[in-house]
């Protein structure tokens, strides 16, 4: 079978829409760090849109751990197929925008000099939360986190996205030329401020001078991004390539829903993002907000409880009544409430995810969603829970959330088998749940414990830690199954 690239592109069967440019004749105008999924199924489609009117935003890639997928599409000139799915149907195309993937650990170097070419004027991220070496609670940087201490005794070549983004700006200035606009596109709360504080405190480690030019002269653009992107498996390789006529090594899968937010603060230019379907604001943050509640918060309610209930997929555990009606309800009566966005249409919206979680055609893993937990709980549900403790409303359902996050860390599923619990504080979160047992109680207080997560503020709130101690005992007692239908059905 061949192989896509830029020779193959006539072999693709006729129904896989192909760049309506060629990708040869484009110039970088944006370098990504992170290259991964989410990217290529999101910016990347967007900017693939782009380029078939102006040539001058091609992206050069950055892996910053390992080199899978620069090795994966480097042969296919960094083609790549998108697969969008709903139901029974699929529709294709091959997108031309990513131009290079270097591979950080590599050759810190090579990405370094792309970040400083004056033609390069946005740098985007998607690095994951864990990925910007913060403080979940406070979102300020953790300058004790291991790659931070690592690019601080070596800041000339960084491996970390902090270090990465300081140094070249540092190139930069040094050299004269205007720093580029950083883009972060990862679901933190107020993506914009809190990478721009985040960057600015670490290059103010280094360099007073240098953290108050990236404080006071480096525009971040903040951004609210949605589409749901399965991580890829063997089976979805094997049916794209029989689609599309030709092998593809590294396709991406996801939904036909796409959403961009993007608040118009580029200072150096931008590519049209309006002309291909993004949303210019000037207020990111409430668009993040009802997001990052609504859909993300629902999204590890349903991975914790789903997956604890023996549901290895969102949609498989959506076609539970119980857990469906159990999202409806947290949704309406405990998030809903806490958003207030002129404009948006909040049932609406709420449907819409409900409806998206279903889709059978994505095969979205309870357990991906379920990783890294302690870098997603406070903005998917702490947030909300602190402005209903402060109102003096309700939080049982929120509070579920939080409990069947504890449960699931514990590593231990309910038939008694290893949860393999990926997080960075992975090793911490079992060591509690081993010390604590089947205790609901010296469970709750162990992980209230962990500040980084919740903050002094909810570990000493009484009735916080009563609605987890509850809503835990009876995970503990009756399971995931028997409790989500209590909380649905809203008799507590
Ligand atoms: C998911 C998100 O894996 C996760 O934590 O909740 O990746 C989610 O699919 C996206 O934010 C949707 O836009």
């Amino acid at each position: 079978m061949h192989r896509l690239s830029s020779k193959t592109l006539d072999r693709l069967a006729s129904t896989v829409r192909r760049p309506a440019y060629d990708p040869a004749e484009t110039r970088v105008g944006i370098v990504h760090l992170g290259v991964g999924a989410f990217h290529r199924a999101h910016q990347a489609v967007y900017l693939d849109d782009i380029l078939a009117s102006d040539p001058q935003w091609a992206i050069a890639g950055a892996s910053l751990r390992r080199g899978d997928m620069r090795d994966a599409l480097a042969p296919q000139d960094d083609l790549f197929t998108v697969a969008v799915r709903s139901g029974e149907e699929t529709s294709l195309r091959v997108v031309g925008s990513l131009r290079s993937i270097d591979v950080v650990p590599e050759n810190p170097a090579a990405i370094l000099a792309r970040m400083v070419d004056p033609a390069v004027r946005i740098v985007s991220l998607t690095v994951t939360e864990k990925g910007y070496c913060h403080d979940p609670a406070t979102g300020d940087l953790d300058p004790d986190h291991p790659d931070i201490r690592a690019d601080l005794d070596d800041p000339w070549r960084p491996l970390s996205a902090p270090g990465l983004v300081a140094e070249a700006l540092r190139l930069r200035r040094a050299a004269g030329i205007v720093p580029f606009t950083v883009m972060p596109c990862d679901n933190l709360p107020a993506n914009g401020p809190t990478v721009h504080r985040i960057v600015s405190q670490y290059a103010g480690l280094l360099d007073g001078a240098l953290g108050r030019f990236v404080e006071n002269d480096v525009a971040f653009a903040g951004t609210m991004v949605d589409r749901i992107v399965p991580a890829t498996s063997a089976d979805d390789i094997a049916e794209i390539g029989r689609m599309i006529g030709i092998e593809d090594a590294w396709p991406v899968v996801t939904e036909p829903f796409t959403q961009w937010v993007i608040e118009d603060r580029f200072p150096t230019g931008r590519p049209d993002f309006g002309s291909v379907g993004a949303e210019m604001v000037s207020d990111v943050e409430p668009f993040e907000r009802m997001k990052l509640r609504m859909l993300n918060g629902a999204h590890s309610s349903l991975a914790y409880l789903g997956y604890l209930a023996g549901y290895e997929t969102v949609s498989s555990a959506m076609s539970n009544p119980d857990i469906e009606r159990f999202c409806h309800a947290l949704m309406t009566a405990e998030v809903m409430p806490t958003l207030d966005i002129s404009g948006a249409n909040l049932p609406a919206y709420r449907d819409a995810l409900l409806a998206r979680f279903h889709n059978p055609a994505l095969k979205h893993r309870t357990w991906q969603i379920a990783m890294d937990g302690s870098q997603k709980l406070p903005q998917r549900l702490l947030g909300t829970i602190r402005d209903r403790l402060a109102a003096g409303a309700p939080i049982e359902r929120l509070a579920l959330g939080v409990a069947a996050w504890m449960r699931y860390v514990t590593g231990t599923d309910e038939l008694g088998s290893a949860i393999d619990v990926r997080d960075p504080i992975a090793e911490r979160l079992k060591a509690i749940g081993t010390a604590a047992g089947r205790d609901a109680e010296a469970l709750t207080k162990g992980y209230l414990g962990l500040d980084a997560v919740f903050g002094r503020d909810l570990r000493d709130d009484d009735r916080f830690e009563t609605a987890v101690r509850s809503a835990l005992a009876m995970l503990l007692d009756a399971g995931a199954a028997a409790t989500v239908a209590v909380y649905a059905a809203g008799s507590r």
